[in-house]
C-alpha cells in the first residue's frame, strides 16, 4: 500500500471523506488521492516521492508556481514579526491599495479570509443596500459553500452530483433565482418575474466551476444594463479570474464594471484570504463605517497579506500575462492536435491561462452543455495523465490553471503525454 493510501485510510477515520474539501478526494476519478509533501515551481511531490507536473495550482492562486522564493521570503519575514494580532497593520493598507489600483470597479475593499466569506458578505451588503432579498445566480456557478448560493452549484457540488444540499432551509433557497449561464433571455425573464425584488446578480464573469465557460459576446454587458435598469447590484465573483486573466481581472479584460467584486486566494499568493469591494457609496455601508456587520479576527492576517503583496508585485512585472498566455496557447494547440490525431472529439474552453478540456463535439456554453460532455472519458484521460506524472483537476467541472513556472519543456512533456492519453482513449 502506498504511503498516500495509508494516510487516506487514516484520514477517512478522522475527517469526513478523508479530506477537508470534497473535490480533492478524487471521487469522480476513482482511486485514492495523493498526499502532498511539498510543491516547488510547477511540481508537486507526494508522500511516496512521486513528482507531478501540477495543473491545479491550488485551484488557481499559484500563478507564480509553488514556493516562489520572493513570496516565501516575504512570508518568513512577516511570520518572524508575529502571526496574528487582531489589530490593524500597514500591510493591510498596502494590499488594499494594490487591489484598488488594480481592479477597475473597486474604490474601497474589505479583506476577509476566503472566497466563501467574500461572496456571503457581498450578498449581505447588496441586500442591505437595495433593501431587497432575491439573488439571481447562474446554474453551475459556484460561489463558495454558504446557504444562499449552493443551489444548482458547480465545483464539488456538480462533481459529486449533489442536486441540493440538506441543511439549507427552503426559506433561504426561495430567495435564490436560478438562470442558465450565458442566457440573456433567462436573465431578462428573471428580472421581469421578480420586478423590484432582485437585490443582486451574482455571476462568475468567466465561469470556472462548471469547467471554464467564457461569457458570450454581450452577456456581461446585458447583465450590467439589467442591473442598472432595475437598481440591482451586479456582483462579479472574481475569486478565480481576479489577477488571473488580467491584472485587473475579467472586468478589465471585458471592460464591464460590476458594482461589487469578490476576490480570493490569489490575493494571498495561496494563503487563506478573500476580499470584497466596490464603490465608496456601497462600501461605506460596511461596519464600522456603516451598519452592515461583518467581522473576523484573522481578516487581513499579517502573513497572508505579506504573501499577497509579494505575489501581486511580481504579477505587475511587464509582460507577465503575455508570457503566461503564450504558454497556455502552446498547451492548447498541443492538446487539440493530440486529440485530432487520435480522432477524439474535444472542445477546449479557455481564457488566458485557465482552461478546460471537454470531451464532446458540441460547444460548451453553459452547465447543461458542460454536463453533456463525457465525464467518464475525462476520468480515463485524467488517470492516464496522472500515471505519467501529470496532475490535472480531478473533476470535469474544474479549470486547469497554468503557472509562469511551467517551462516549454514541461509543456512539451505534457503535450506528448496528452497525445498518448488521447490515443489510448481511441483504442
Ligand atoms: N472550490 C474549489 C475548486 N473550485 C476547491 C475544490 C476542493 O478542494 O474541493
Amino acid at each position: 500500500m502506498s504511503k498516500s493510501s495509508e494516510l487516506f485510510e487514516m484520514a477517512n477515520a478522522l475527517i469526513p471523506g478523508g479530506v477537508n474539501s470534497p473535490v480533492r478526494a478524487w471521487k469522480a476519478m476513482g482511486g485514492d488521492p495523493f498526499f502532498v509533501v511539498r510543491g516547488k515551481g510547477c511540481t508537486l511531490t507526494d508522500e511516496d516521492g512521486k513528482i507531478y507536473l501540477d495543473y491545479v495550482g491550488s485551484w488557481g492562486p499559484m500563478i507564480l508556481g509553488h514556493a516562489h522564493s520572493e513570496v516565501v521570503a516575504a512570508v518568513e519575514e512577516a511570520a518572524r514579526d508575529g502571526l496574528s494580532f487582531g489589530a490593524p497593520t500597514r500591510r493591510e493598507v498596502d494590499l488594499a491599495r494594490m487591489i484598488v489600483e488594480a481592479v477597475p470597479s473597486i474604490e474601497k475593499v474589505r479583506l476577509v479570509n476566503s472566497g466563501t466569506e467574500a461572496t456571503l458578505s457581498a450578498i449581505r451588503l447588496a441586500r442591505a443596500y437595495t433593501k431587497r432579498s432575491k439573488i439571481i445566480k447562474t446554474i453551475g456557478g459556484y460561489h463558495g459553500h454558504h446557504d444562499a448560493l449552493l443551489a444548482a452549484a458547480g465545483s464539488g457540488v456538480a462533481t459529486l452530483a449533489i442536486p441540493s444540499t440538506p441543511g439549507v432551509p427552503d426559506s433561504v433557497v426561495q430567495d435564490t433565482v436560478l438562470v442558465p449561464y450565458n442566457d440573456i433571455d433567462a436573465a431578462r425573464d428573471a428580472f421581469a418575474r421578480h420586478d423590484g425584488e432582485i437585490a443582486a446578480v451574482m455571476v462568475e464573469p468567466i465561469a470556472g466551476n462548471m469547467g471554464v465557460v467564457p461569457p458570450q459576446p454581450g452577456y456581461l454587458e446585458t447583465l450590467r444594463v439589467l442591473c442598472t435598469e432595475h437598481e440591482s447590484i451586479l456582483i462579479f465573483d472574481e475569486v478565480m479570474t481576479g489577477f488571473r486573466v488580467a491584472y485587473g481581472g475579467a472586468q478589465e479584460l471585458y471592460g464591464v464594471l460590476p458594482d461589487l467584486t469578490t476576490l480570493g486566494k490569489i490575493i494571498g499568493g495561496g494563503l487563506p484570504i478573500g476580499a470584497y469591494g466596490g464603490s465608496h457609496e456601497i462600501m461605506k455601508r460596511v461596519a464600522p463605517e456603516g451598519d452592515v456587520y461583518q467581522a473576523g479576527t484573522l481578516s487581513g492576517n499579517p502573513v497572508a497579506t505579506a504573501s499577497g503583496i509579494a505575489t501581486l508585485q511580481l504579477l505587475r512585472s511587464s509582460g507577465f500575462y503575455e508570457e503566461l498566455e503564450k504558454k497556455a496557447q502552446k498547451l492548447m494547440r498541443g492538446f487539440q492536435k493530440g486529440a485530432d490525431d487520435a480522432g477524439v472529439p474535444i472542445q477546449i474552453n479557455s481564457v488566458g491561462s485557465m482552461m478546460t478540456v471537454f470531451f464532446t463535439d458540441k460547444p460548451v456554453v453553459d452547465f447543461a452543455s458542460a454536463g453533456a460532455a463525457d465525464g467518464k472519458r475525462y476520468a480515463k484521460f485524467w488517470r492516464s495523465m496522472l500515471d505519467q506524472g501529470i496532475y490535472l483537476p480531478p473533476s470535469p467541472f474544474e479549470a486547469f490553471f497554468l503557472s509562469i513556472s511551467h517551462s516549454n519543456r514541461d509543456l512539451d512533456r505534457t503535450i506528448n503525454n496528452a497525445a498518448l492519453a488521447f490515443k489510448s482513449l481511441s483504442e
